[in-house]
């Protein structure tokens, strides 16, 4: 990727991954997407590194329409069989999905990094943008939460965001680095701009932050950052986010997101529908541009890319 007019965005799953098509439209191998690992788990024997996984569908156009994650075209004789059989199936893996997540696990086993096995996808599936895991370490989201502490995927799927949750944590975080690409960005090109997509900040963008090697590069940065809220007038565009708000006892706003990130960006995104928050949060030294962030369709996220890009003086 050369250096010049590069763009390295941070991206979680469904949401994230709307922009980051957006983006790749814009620039294609330009961009260098790195992925959420928080979510990463070992199921059935397999690695799983689900928001990587919903951003390369995303990107070789072949994700779920209706879900956002998985495939779509997909079938579920596996996981028909394996219920039949009595087998844990509370994690839906379809027959396609299966066989990514069989690749990912042998080639982990045979002594590959994760990075490495991300450029493989990539290339097999003909994504334009360097798609990268945000760390090669181990990092794993845990959710404190009025139950008990839960691995992120029981929170989240298992038991779909029901539980109230107290306080999260990213194990590993703290001798994670950042993943080598990244690094060498970060340590050895300049990329034009960073961007925040429209992902949960708390499970989400909060565990690629706690990577102190991601987290001083964007307080150090030499390039705008640019973030898009994924919260619109109160509400989540998707997932949990205002609901972990309210339980954390932060006002669901994206005027609470422009005060968690204030460090680590120049710009924030909002949703038309927000303009009302401008000056509270242009008061915290982050410029706001205002823009329709609510992604339908491909020219609705290639349309926001260029908001994006815009604001970060970027050429599309
Ligand atoms: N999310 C669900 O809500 N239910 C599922 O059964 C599920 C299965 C699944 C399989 C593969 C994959 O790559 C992602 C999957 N997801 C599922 C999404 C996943 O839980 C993500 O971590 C969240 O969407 C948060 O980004």
């Amino acid at each position: 990727m050369s250096a010049a007019g590069s763009v390295v965005a941070f991206s979680g799953g469904v949401g994230g991954a709307k922009l980051a098509l957006g983006l790749d439209q814009c620039l294609g191998e330009r961009l260098l997407v790195a992925c959420n690992t928080g979510d990463d788990f070992e199921h059935l024997g397999l690695t799983i590194a689900p928001d990587f996984d919903t951003v390369l569908y995303t990107l070789a156009g072949i994700s779920n329409p209706l879900l956002g994650w998985g495939r779509s075209d997909e079938s579920w004789a596996f996981l028909d069989t394996l219920a039949g059989l009595g087998g844990d199936s509370w994690f839906r893996l379809g027959d396609r999905d299966l066989a990514l997540h069989v690749f990912r696990t042998e080639r982990l086993r045979a002594g590959a990094a994760p990075s490495d096995v991300a450029e493989e996808l990539r290339n097999a599936f003909n994504v334009r943008a360097r798609l990268q895991p945000a760390t090669d370490d181990r990092l794993r989201t845990i959710v404190e939460t009025d139950v008990g502490t839960l691995p992120f995927q029981d929170y989240f799927v298992r038991q779909r965001c029901a539980p109230k949750v107290l306080s999260i944590r990213f194990d590993g975080a703290d001798a994670a680095r950042p993943a080598p690409a990244l690094e060498a960005v970060f340590n050895r090109q300049t990329p034009a701009a960073y961007v925040i997509c429209p992902s949960n900040p708390y499970l989400s963008v909060a565990p690629m932050l706690a990577v102190d090697g991601i987290r001083q590069a964007l307080l150090q940065r030499a390039a705008p950052c640019i973030a898009v809220s994924p919260i619109v007038h109160g509400q989540a565009i998707k997932g949990p986010t205002a609901k972990i708000m309210a339980e954390i006892g932060v006002e669901p706003s994206a005027l609470e997101v422009a005060r968690l990130w204030a460090d680590l960006i120049d710009v924030l995104v909002l949703d038309q529908s927000d303009a009302g928050l401008t000056p509270a949060i242009e008061a915290l030294g982050v410029r706001v541009v205002l823009a329709d962030t609510i992604m339908r369709t491909t020219a609705d996220k290639v349309a926001l890319a260029r908001v994006v890009l815009a604001a970060a003086g970027v050429a599309a």
